[in-house]
């Protein structure tokens, strides 16, 4: 309970004085820890002094009973609700309100700009992103368990991998055992791929495309525990690989180390991606890793910060959690991409998903 007032001060720190507006359900799950289905259900204002949720009667006895970082209110309709709003502001002595650009629709951002007469609004991209990139205890915490409910869900589908089993019929036993082992269910459409097809990055799961005798396997997936998701990625083989398969996960697997070993705090992000770039370049793949090495992870399944070469700016910071996803793509043969999460704490990175191990697995 304590974390959300906590955040809720960091973000007054951060902006002191001002007045937020948030209509989405990332900045109320991680402001409140209460989850509604749609962005439009429910609203959360934060002043210098209050916070204030205004949902409808669907969620309001949840809402009470679950969120003790704001002061909920009931509302009829959510249109009057856009009116009254500016009498909380008025009276806790708002000037400005800030509102989140990245998320809201032009309709409403005219809605709530006509309502907030008298008081100016800022439209300001992604307010909360620098907060979340840090996360903190409770939600290393609920990463961590997202990640042990996968190794659980991973270890237990592998044990119906056999030939004529379907792509799609596989994806949907691995998000069946995540609901199974306490998941809200997968973070992200899970990635179950089958032989040539594990060139695509991101493909989706088929009904018709069948595990042959002999094949390379790519599974892409996460599980939200609570609405934190985990991300992994696991390349491996049911009867022998050929050589060339066994060389390329072996350089992929190289570079995933390696980032594991180098990281650390206040490296740039861009560089980060050069550790296993270079890797792979050496081996002479480097034109076939067509992607970044990895994204943050919490509420979302891609947030701050991003491990790509284009990043200009920015440097890794103790408290983040990310992917490291080194990946070799050949088109029409197969494709390999060996994904982990990483926590980097005060006293270095820490592998959370070391429990799924890396080595070539052979079925
Ligand atoms: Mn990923």
């Amino acid at each position: 309970m304590e974390y959300y007032r906590k955040r809720i001060e960091k973000l007054r720190n951060l902006y002191p004085e001002k007045g937020f507006f948030f209509f989405h359900d990332i900045a109320r799950t991680y402001l409140t820890g209460f989850s509604s289905s749609e962005d439009h259900d429910g609203i959360l204002i934060v002043t210098p002094k209050n916070a204030y949720f205004f949902i409808d009667a669907r969620y309001i006895q949840a809402a009470k009973s679950q969120i003790p970082s704001a002061k909920v209110i009931l509302i009829e309709s959510y249109k009057d609700t856009y009116l009254s709003i500016v009498e909380y502001f008025k009276t806790d002595g708002v000037e400005e309100v800030l509102i989140d650009g990245n998320r809201i629709s032009y309709t409403l951002l005219k809605t709530v700009k006509k309502a907030l007469r008298g008081i100016k609004l800022k439209v300001k991209p992604d307010i909360l992103r620098s907060l979340r990139a840090i996360k903190d205890e409770s939600e290393i915490a609920l990463i961590s368990k997202a990640v042990d409910i996968s190794e659980l869900a991973f270890n237990k589908t592998l044990e119906i991998i056999k030939p004529g089993i379907s792509e799609a019929d596989l994806a949907n036993e691995l998000e069946y055992q995540m609901r199974k082992f306490g998941g809200l269910g997968p973070g992200f459409d899970s990635i179950v791929l089958f032989g040539p097809r594990t060139s695509l990055p991101h493909g989706v799961p088929q009904k018709d495309i069948k595990c042959r005798d002999k094949e390379i396997i790519l599974i892409d997936f996460g599980v939200n525990y609570e609405h934190y998701t985990s991300d992994i990625t696991r390349t491996f083989f049911l009867g022998e690989p050929t050589l060339h398969m066994k060389e390329v996960y072996l350089t992929v697997l190289r570079a995933n180390q390696r980032v594991l070993d180098k990281v650390k705090t206040n490296m740039t992000l861009r560089s980060v991606d050069q550790i296993a770039r270079k890797e792979i370049e050496k081996s002479g793949y480097g034109d076939r890793f067509i992607h970044s090495l990895g994204h943050g992870i919490g509420l979302e399944i891609h947030e701050t910060p991003f491990l790509s070469s284009k990043m200009k700016r920015g440097r890794l910071q103790v408290g983040m959690t990310f992917t490291d996803e080194p990946g070799i793509y050949l088109e029409n043969e197969f494709g390999v991409r060996i994904e982990d999460d990483i926590y980097l704490s005060s006293s270095g990175p820490v592998h959370l998903t070391s429990g799924l191990k890396r080595e070539i697995k052979i079925l």
